[in-house]
């Protein structure tokens, strides 16, 4: 049986290519709401909708990169601030004991919104390997 997540990536799969904008250039423009705890120039932090651990958060660049295999090489500064801003939201959400960080891709990485998004996911005892 497929869960819910699987499901939403399977049809996100269908839907990749369209042209039209994901609900995160919506959080990104502001013409939906969103929890936003951190942004900046390139970025922006806001808590995940459907949060799986009592902190979970998603970190996306503002130009919509649609996945991270599709990031290109020249995407390397970019991709490195990504993770630095999850770093230091994380140690401001004071995850002290530590914390999984996230990046689905495509349909067999469960992948549901096809703008990049690191998800840092603390709060609790993680398990491996994931499902
Ligand atoms: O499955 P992937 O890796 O693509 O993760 C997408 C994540 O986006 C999921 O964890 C969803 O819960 C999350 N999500 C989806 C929406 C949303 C969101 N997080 C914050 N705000 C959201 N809005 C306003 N709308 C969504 N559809």
């Amino acid at each position: 049986m497929l869960t819910d997540e699987v499901r939403l990536a399977e049809e996100a799969s269908r839907r990749y290519g369209s042209p039209a904008p994901t609900i995160f250039s919506k959080v990104i423009d502001k013409s939906i709401p969103a929890d936003i705890i951190y942004e900046d120039d390139k970025c922006l932090a806001f808590r995940d909708i459907s949060p799986q651990a009592p902190v979970h958060f998603l970190v996306i660049p503002r130009i919509p990169i649609p996945r991270i295999s599709e990031a290109k090489d020249d995407d390397a500064e970019l991709l490195g601030h990504l993770l630095v801003v999850a770093k230091n939201v994380a140690k401001k959400e004071f995850l002290k004991e530590g914390y999984r960080v996230v990046i689905n891709d495509g349909k067999h990485g469960a992948q549901s919104v096809y703008h990049l998004h690191i998800h840092v996911l603390g709060g609790r005892q993680m398990s491996w390997p994931p499902g």
